[in-house]
């Protein structure tokens, strides 16, 4: 079966949940206790789909990455981008879009974390701001469909012509 690689990169404020969905969507491990993590961590993850195996590298840089310096080398060869807010404080979400409007251009997904901590009408308000995706690190709640997601913004003109 063919092989694509994909560079994909987790961005968004400190504490969102990129770590923690990294790591589930990856080990299906979760952990409450807060792990501010070091550096820069790559996982890997093999995808088969019907006709092509996508191997994802997913890569999970620790840190205020709005503000990094190290944020261009971060994102230099990325071929997908997911934007991941805390769906519990909102105003994550509008440094997110504002961030990857001005200045993103590869494919990207807003994927709101943290669902199991919020009501359906919070939920239907973020709806109306776009959002895309909704998951849980703690429940795997809608990792496979964001991620999905992605692979099929950065395939899709490989694959599916
Ligand atoms: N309830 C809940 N807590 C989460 C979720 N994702 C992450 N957390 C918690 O949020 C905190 C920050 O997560 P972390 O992955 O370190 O965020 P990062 O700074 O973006 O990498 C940790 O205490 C996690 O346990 C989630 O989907 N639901
Ligand atoms: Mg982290």
């Amino acid at each position: 079966m063919r092989e694509i690689r994909k560079k994909v990169v987790l961005f968004g404020n400190v504490g969102v949940g990129k770590s923690s969905i990294s790591r589930k969507y990856v080990s299906n491990e979760f952990s409450e206790t807060y792990m501010s993590s070091l550096g820069l961590s790559i996982e890997k993850k093999v995808i088969e789909l019907a006709n092509v195996s996508v191997i994802l590298m997913i890569w999970d840089l620790a840190g205020e990455i709005f503000e990094s310096t190290q944020f261009q080398g971060y994102i230099k060869g990325a071929h997908g981008i997911v934007g991941i807010f805390d769906s519990s404080r909102p105003y994550t979400h509008d440094l997110l879009s504002k961030f990857l409007d001005d200045s993103i251009d590869c494919p990207h997904i807003i994927v709101g974390n943290k669902v199991d901590l919020i009501t359906s009408e919070a939920k239907n308000e973020l709806k109306k701001k776009n959002v895309e995706y909704f998951t849980s690190a703690k429940t795997g709640e809608g990792l496979d469909e964001a991620f999905r997601g992605i692979i099929d913004k950065m395939i899709s003109e490989e694959v599916y012509v």
